[in-house]
């Protein structure tokens, strides 16, 4: 109620995270918090986190597919941050205890070769400005009791970041259709749901040129080098330990990690 003690509101979030805590939803509290409100909860959020020494890989884009968006609601998707703390490599192993009660799902990033700033950034800009598409496993874990949330919940935050494994193998985004890209998601050896690249607002360079735009509102832009995550093209699975886990992406390659 009343007026929102932003620090504050990012410091419980942030604790969440670091102690592994599922908590009760901000907007609990705050049940007239905007979306605004919501973002500076997250820039509060990020900065914590860089002051304990971590540093941002890329922004990431979240609700990006139809499903999601139906899901929450939303007409506009949302963005946060991924941080070098949160990369796991490829084929490496996360541990189940490091975590809430994740979920994963598989997605396509972009590395950015120059810097793109908005306002009215097209996805044909944001191709000339890429470098290399990876194919990409994002595993979200809402710090939220049995992950649920409001948009202004989530997007305080961080859009449920946690971890994201990248996949090795570096693809030129020229002569691709990212939109016709299929995906299948696995979970030890079993199909559990498969997208195209469309899924992502008719094409993941729409994901970028679209973050790019929001970002512009607040005065900031997309880097030279960023790693930016376009959002899940299937559904998010839940993860339980022992779980191997592989997307493929047709003329991307494979990406995938162990749950232990
Ligand atoms: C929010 C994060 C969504 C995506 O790719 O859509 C996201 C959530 O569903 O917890 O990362
Ligand atoms: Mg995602």
């Amino acid at each position: 109620m009343g007026v929102i003690n932003y620090r504050a509101t990012a410091e419980f979030l942030h604790r969440a995270e670091i102690e592994k805590r599922e908590v009760t939803r901000i907007t609990a509290d705050y049940p007239d918090m905007t979306v605004e409100d919501a973002y500076r909860v997250q820039e509060e959020l990020v900065s914590m986190k860089r002051q304990h020494g971590h540093r941002i890989v890329g922004p990431k884009m979240g609700l990006t597919s139809q499903v999601k968006m139906k899901q929450m609601n939303v007409e506009e998707p949302i963005y946060g941050y991924i941080f070098d703390y949160m990369v796991v490599p490829d084929g490496g192993t996360i541990t189940m205890h490091e975590l809430i009660h994740p979920k994963v799902e598989a997605e396509i990033a972009f590395i950015l070769r120059t810097e793109i700033e908005g306002p009215g950034i097209s996805g044909a800009q944001v191709l000339a400005a890429t470098e290399y598409v990876v194919p990409a496993l994002e595993i979200i874990d809402s710090r939220y009791e049995n992950f649920r949330f409001t948009l202004p919940d989530v997007i305080a935050d961080n859009a449920s970041s946690s971890r994201v494994v990248f996949g090795s193998r570096l693809t030129r985004a020229d002569h691709l259709e990212l939109d016709l890209v299929g995906v299948t998601l696995s979970v030890n050896g079993d199909i559990k749901d498969f997208g195209a690249g469309a899924a992502v607002l008719g094409h993941p360079a729409n994901s970028v040129a679209m973050l790019a735009n929001m970002l512009a509102r607040k005065g900031k832009k997309l880097n030279e080098g960023d790693i930016i995550l376009t959002g899940g093209v299937t559904g998010a699975v839940r993860l339980v330990a022992g779980d191997t886990v592989s997307a493929r992406l047709d003329g991307l390659g494979e990406v995938g990690f162990k749950i232990a």
